[in-house]
């Protein structure tokens, strides 16, 4: 795959996308928001994909939108930007039914901020931090921020950061529990692909149906729910992995998973 705003890699079963505009710390133009989109399509559709990681390049992660495009005469209205760019980027991210792992490697502003909330599990450098810089260029939240972020932390704090747009360091949004792990600067890298690639050595299926539970989970009533984890769960029961999760622990061995 040829790409000119993002890389991407695939790192035996992980495939890597990497934002590289680092010049204007990765923020997002239209054509760079069409190369991620086409790259999670790729990994939601190759079957040696069995689990993604995002990360930015140089020292930021990614400062949102960028906002020279944002300004340009005769450009696309701002509602455009939104659709095109940042809604299907959330959508797919959610629905690929395959884990998604990002690792925050300096600030995360904007889109970019929501963008590694919205990922499955997110790992930041002890250096990084996030900023929900929307509210001081007078607009709203996007990216998924505003459904998000009030579930992830509660109405008060979500709020504050939405309408504060401090800046918020890496080791307070742990505590928080907006991400997973902080991890020192040298070590982002390594520790999140290693979550990457742990992730796809495990059952790939089971873990998708898992994400498929989380997603819905997120709007059903306890009854929906509990329906839903007895259908999903007779799905998973099916998969070649679960059948060799059991034999390997009976025979006492290592499992051998497929993602089938
Ligand atoms: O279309 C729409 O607007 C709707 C979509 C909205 C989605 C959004 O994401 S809206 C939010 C957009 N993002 C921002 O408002 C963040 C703007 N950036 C910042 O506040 C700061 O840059 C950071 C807090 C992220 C980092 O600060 P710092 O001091 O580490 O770096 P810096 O010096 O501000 O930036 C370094 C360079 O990147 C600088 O360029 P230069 O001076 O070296 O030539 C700066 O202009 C450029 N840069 C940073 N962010 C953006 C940007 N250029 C364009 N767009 C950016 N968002």
């Amino acid at each position: 795959m040829n790409f000119q705003y993002i890389k991407v890699n695939l790192l035996g079963h992980v495939m890597e996308i990497r934002l590289n505009r680092p010049d204007v710390l990765n923020s997002f133009v239209m054509p760079m928001a069409k190369e991620i989109q086409s790259a999670l399509d790729e990994a939601a559709t190759h079957k040696t994909v069995r689990a993604l990681f995002i990360t930015g390049e140089g020292r930021a992660f990614c400062a949102g939108q960028d906002l020279s495009e944002a300004i340009k005469e005769n450009g696309p209205k701002i509602s455009e930007i939104v659709l095109q760019t940042y809604n299907p980027i959330i959508t797919k991210i959610r629905e690929i039914e395959k884990p998604v792992v990002c690792g925050v490697n300096g600030v995360a502003a904007g889109a970019g901020a929501n963008i590694a909330f919205a990922c499955d599990i997110t790992l930041a450098a002890e250096s990084a931090s996030f900023v929900q810089a929307f509210s001081k260029i007078g607009l709203i939240p996007d990216s998924g921020g505003t459904y998000f972020l009030p579930r992830l932390i509660g109405i008060q704090r979500a709020t504050a950061l939405m309408m504060l747009g401090e800046k918020l360091p890496a080791a307070e949004a742990l505590k928080m529990g907006l991400i997973y792990k902080v991890v020192p600067d040298a070590e982002l890298y390594h520790e999140a692909l290693k979550v990457a690639q742990t992730l796809a050595d495990l059952p790939t299926m089971g873990l998708g149906l898992t994400k498929r539970a989380i997603n819905q989970g997120l709007s059903n009533d306890l009854q929906e729910q509990l329906k839903l984890e007895a259908l999903l769960q007779e799905e998973a029961s099916n998969s070649h992995d679960h059948k060799e999760g059991v034999k390997a622990f009976l025979e006492k061995r290592k499992p051998i998973f497929k993602g089938e």
